[in-house]
């Protein structure tokens, strides 16, 4: 039997630890002829441990699930590349399998990466395709024909969504489960893949692809009761944007009441004017958190960004969630595009209207390859063509200065506790690793709202 070892790279714990959701459909997509076995770093003491456990095992074949390439922060940025340059080394050491890099931070630099780390092969987008390349492997046919595949040959990458079969094997015996399970409480869901909008600075729409594929609510539902008969105390959803079908998302919410889902859950909302008893019927449904992606209340930063709402739209959106008493955080990417002293004022003047909210800054937005914002940086010269964007770079307004606008936004704040700046060392944040291990569930940031 082929064995395969798939490894989730990610140990951030900012703001929380995140299930590895990504390597369950990649699982579930490989037939009994493989015998498969996840590791999760976050389960494993350091990488002498991690050596032992490959030995044992003695895969053909190592994926290595790579999710965030930086904490995409402009005031403490982190980058995490040299970490898994670390954790490929133990790989190689421990084993002579064939190395297959996959995941979504992987997908926004798949030749980059695969070149950092000397990998064997890499597939962008969609881990299902695995399937495909270990049979071509196996039988020694040429990969290069399946979309998504890299090698150390390829130059460009095709991107092409999967349309096949998409299976999620959830494993509630698992040792990483049971640490998720022990530390907060959340596990994670996707109901649909794709995002159909096309924010400026946006990497969704390339790693999802741009066409939704909804999975079918029932499915989804059933998945939901799986998780919260292993434990979960709570469900992140972790679609692009929940309701950028306001249709399968209602559908999603009704399967739940049928399906007895009475756990709480939250995902990423569009502030876009949602129909009439929406966030209601949502929240009949156990939804607890909206986090909304404003991003700004400028109107003319939100056409700059290609945001397909305007803050009218926001201030709708934001009300009747509020009148479905359920808890909201706004998320805001300051210094885009045209940002100047008067978009600014007009987004921290209209954050003043809005009750009841937590609301996250982030100032300064980093460079994608594949987004507008790209080429809009490329234009003004703050980029060149040949340069790579793996270590963070962070796009520059030229009419503020990053620095002058968390000023602004720290004197507007003026000490408010639901006012975030940055992804996570701030004083709010860093307490919440004592809230999750005095056994605290769910994201806790409705705990800062005021
Ligand atoms: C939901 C989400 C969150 C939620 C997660 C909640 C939860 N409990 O799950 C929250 C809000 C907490 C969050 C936080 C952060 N996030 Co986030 N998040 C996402 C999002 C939207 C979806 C991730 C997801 O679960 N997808 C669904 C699963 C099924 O897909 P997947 O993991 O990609 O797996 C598929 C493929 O990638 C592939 N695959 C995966 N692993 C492997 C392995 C192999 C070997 C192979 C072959 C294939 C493969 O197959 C899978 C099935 O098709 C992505 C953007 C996106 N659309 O992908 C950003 C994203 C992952 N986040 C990102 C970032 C930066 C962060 C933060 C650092 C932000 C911050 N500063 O706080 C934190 C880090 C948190 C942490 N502890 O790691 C970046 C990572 C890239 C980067 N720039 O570094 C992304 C890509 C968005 C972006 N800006 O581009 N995030
Ligand atoms: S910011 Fe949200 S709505 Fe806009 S393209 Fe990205 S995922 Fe879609």
């Amino acid at each position: 039997m082929t064995k395969v070892l798939l490894i989730s790279a990610n140990t951030l714990r900012m703001p929380y630890p995140v299930y590895p959701l990504g390597l369950d459909y990649v699982v579930g997509s490989l037939d009994s002829r493989y015998q498969t076995r996840i590791v999760d770093l976050n389960t494993v003491a350091d990488l002498d441990d991690l050596g032992a456990i490959i030995r044992e095992f003695s895969p053909d074949f190592v994926g290595v699930s790579i999710r965030n390439v930086d904490n995409s922060d402009t005031i403490n940025s982190r980058a995490f590349l040299s970490d898994y340059q670390n954790l490929v080394r133990q790989i190689r050491k421990n084993s002579p399998a064939r190395l297959i890099l996959g995941g979504s931070g992987y997908t926004v630099f798949p030749v980059e990466f695969l070149q950092a780390l000397d990998a064997d092969y890499g597939i962008a987008g969609e881990g299902e395709r695995l399937s495909l390349l270990l049979e071509a492997l196996e039988k020694n046919e040429s990969v290069q024909s399946i979309p998504g595949i890299v090698t150390k040959d390829t130059v460009t990458v095709t991107y092409e969504p999967w349309d096949s079969a998409i299976q999620r094997r959830f494993d509630s015996a698992s040792s990483h489960t049971g640490f998720y399970l022990s530390y907060g409480g959340m596990l994670n869901l996707q109901t649909k893949r794709g995002c159909p909008f096309r924010c400026s600075y946006c990497t969704y729409p390339h790693i999802e692809g741009s066409r939704m594929r909804f999975f079918p609510a029932r499915e989804v539902a059933l998945k939901a009761r799986e998780l919260q008969d292993a434990g979960a105390k709570y469900i992140f959803i972790t679609d692009s944007a929940f309701n950028a079908s306001y249709d399968h998302s209602r559908q999603v919410a009704e399967a739940f009441i049928e399906a007895h889902v009475s756990i709480p859950w939250g995902g990423f909302f569009a502030p876009t004017i949602p129909p009439a008893d929406y966030y209601k019927l949502l929240a009949d449904a156990g939804l607890s958190h909206v986090e909304f992606g404003t991003e700004s209340l400028s109107d003319t930063m939100l056409a700059n960004l290609q945001k397909p709402f305007a803050a009218r739209d926001v201030f709708a959106a934001h009300k009747q969630a509020l009148k479905a008493d359920l808890y909201i955080a706004h998320y805001f990417l300051l210094g885009g595009p045209g940002e100047n002293d008067q978009t600014l004022q007009d987004t921290l003047n209209g954050v003043d209207t809005l009750e009841k909210s937590v609301f996250v800054f982030f100032c300064g937005i980093r460079i994608y390859p594949h987004t507008a914002l790209y080429e809009v940086a490329l234009k003004e010269g703050q980029i060149s063509p040949s340069q790579s964007l793996l270590q963070p770079v962070f796009y520059r307004s030229p009419h503020i200065s990053g620095k002058e606008i968390m000023q602004a936004v720290e004197n507007h704040a003026n000490g408010r506790f639901n006012w975030i700046i940055g992804s996570g060392e701030n004083k709010a944040t860093r307490a919440l690793p004592k809230l999750y291990d005095r056994g605290f569930t769910g994201p806790l940031w409705e705990h800062l709202i005021q």
